[in-house]
């Protein structure tokens, strides 16, 4: 893509035209677009954040698609600064060493700062990332993960293949709802994926989970994809793969860790895959209807949100928020919460520390800020660590601070 934005016309799974569309958001800028103090001055463009639905394969997605060499090359989204993660990781690497194959190479797709690869190195695999944000690749590659700095796609497999052989573990989080060709992606694992015992192994947010929590911040433009094993089993299917089990996992409000394998590869089909899908079909996600009323549940927990803020507001106490994840920017913009609100949000992450905020430019602080300033409430603007994140500052809470979770309802802790 050589434009740095672009509609697209057709389903990302099975190409259908026949799309509708099922949530309208507010544009935003991009979620992990922070911005420096000296840039502040410059207006960053906003992109539609409008979901769709194909109503020939149910596949939920959006059509607006941002360049992702805008996305990801200065990216700074790290995956070991919560330690929460970290753990997940381990037990995540932990289940396929035991589950699956015990030797070999392993590769994790959208490695970030080799998290993961840590974690396998420990079990004694080899190692390889794949990830093209260039500062974090370089600091995994420091730590000793060998990582190719690049996205992954067909031609950069086929090198692997020729340097490497073979691969029994492919492994790709939080990264296969971020492609605009996932078939093309599919075309490039199938390449280097051992035919004898290889297996295929990712985690998505689960749109199960989303719907039913009105998780809706975590549609923004690097999620292009909101997936169920409904629609993702087929379009596994027709790129030559099948789905050996499904988990549903805590991680990020939600997800399904999806275990595949080339078509009539050595493992057996567990019988979880057709319950989790029986499930998804009880809660309705093959009707459009379903996210219409999700538009209204999204509608709902606004107005509960902003009337907590307004009341504290008019009752002059402080808020600042907790936590500057990507999915902040969506909550903020759609909700319409900005510096009237928040004073300034605490982040424990380097990377984001000192950089304001995409779009509502709220300055993102160290920790330590929190208690020198003994502010009456915070936001946990992520959420998905909220009961990590109370009981990690036990001290603030004791001294007569109190939480505020915005989802899945609006909570004062
Ligand atoms: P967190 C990321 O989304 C980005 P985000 C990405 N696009 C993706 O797909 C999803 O993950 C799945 C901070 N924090 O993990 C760290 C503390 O400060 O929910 C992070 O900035 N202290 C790849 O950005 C943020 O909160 C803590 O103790 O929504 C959490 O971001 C903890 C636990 C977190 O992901």
């Amino acid at each position: 893509m050589n434009k740095d934005y672009y509609k697209r016309k057709d389903c990302r799974q099975c190409h259908s035209q026949d799309l509708s569309i099922a949530i309208n958001l507010n544009p935003t800028p991009l979620a992990n677009d922070y911005i420096y103090e000296k840039d502040l001055k410059i207006i960053k463009k906003k992109y539609p954040l409008d979901v769709y639905f194909c109503n020939s394969c149910k596949h939920l997605q959006l059509l607006d698609v941002v360049n992702p060499k805008k996305l990801y090359e200065n990216y700074v989204y790290v995956s070991g600064t919560s330690s929460a993660f970290v753990k997940h990781f381990e037990k995540y690497a932990e289940y396929l060493n035991h589950n699956f194959n015990s030797e070999g190479l392993v590769i994790d797709i959208g490695s970030n700062d080799g998290t993961i690869l840590k974690a396998f190195k420990r079990f004694g695999y080899e190692v390889l990332g794949v990830e093209p944000a260039k500062a974090i690749a370089e600091e995994a590659i420091k730590n000793g993960i060998e990582t190719i700095i690049d996205f992954f796609n067909p031609v950069v497999a086929s090198e692997i293949k020729k340097k490497y052989g073979e691969v029994s573990i492919i492994t790709a989080n939080n990264v296969f709802a971020h492609i605009d060709n996932p078939s093309d992606f599919l075309a490039g694992v199938r390449k280097i994926i051992s035919s004898d015992n290889g297996v295929f192994c990712f985690e998505v947010s689960y749109l199960k989970d989303v719907i039913e929590n009105t998780f809706f911040d975590t549609i923004y433009h690097e999620h292009l994809d909101y997936h169920s094993l409904l629609s993702l089993r087929g379009f596994l299917k027709r790129n030559g793969f099948e789905i050996i089990d499904a988990l549903k996992v805590a991680t990020h409000g939600g997800s399904i860790r999806v275990i595949s394998q080339k078509i009539g590869g050595k493992y057996k089909i567990s019988e979880s895959v057709n319950k989790l899908i029986d499930e998804e079909y009880n809660t309705g996600l093959h009707k459009l209807s379903t996210f219409v009323n999700f538009s209204s549940q999204i509608e709902k927990t606004r107005e509960n949100l902003i009337k907590v803020l307004k009341d504290l507001k008019d009752q002059g106490k402080s808020i600042i928020g907790y936590g500057a994840p990507a999915k902040a920017t969506t909550l903020m913009h759609h909700f319409d919460i900005g510096p009237e609100e928040i004073d300034y949000i605490v982040d424990d992450s380097k990377w984001k520390q000192n950089l304001y905020t995409p779009g509502k430019k709220i300055k993102i602080l160290p920790v330590n800020n929190m208690y020198e300033d003994n502010p009456d409430y915070v936001l946990i603007l992520a959420w998905n660590f909220a009961d990590f994140i109370i009981k990690k500052n036990k001290k603030f809470h004791d001294n007569g601070g109190k939480f505020i979770v915005p989802l899945p309802k609006v909570k004062i802790i």
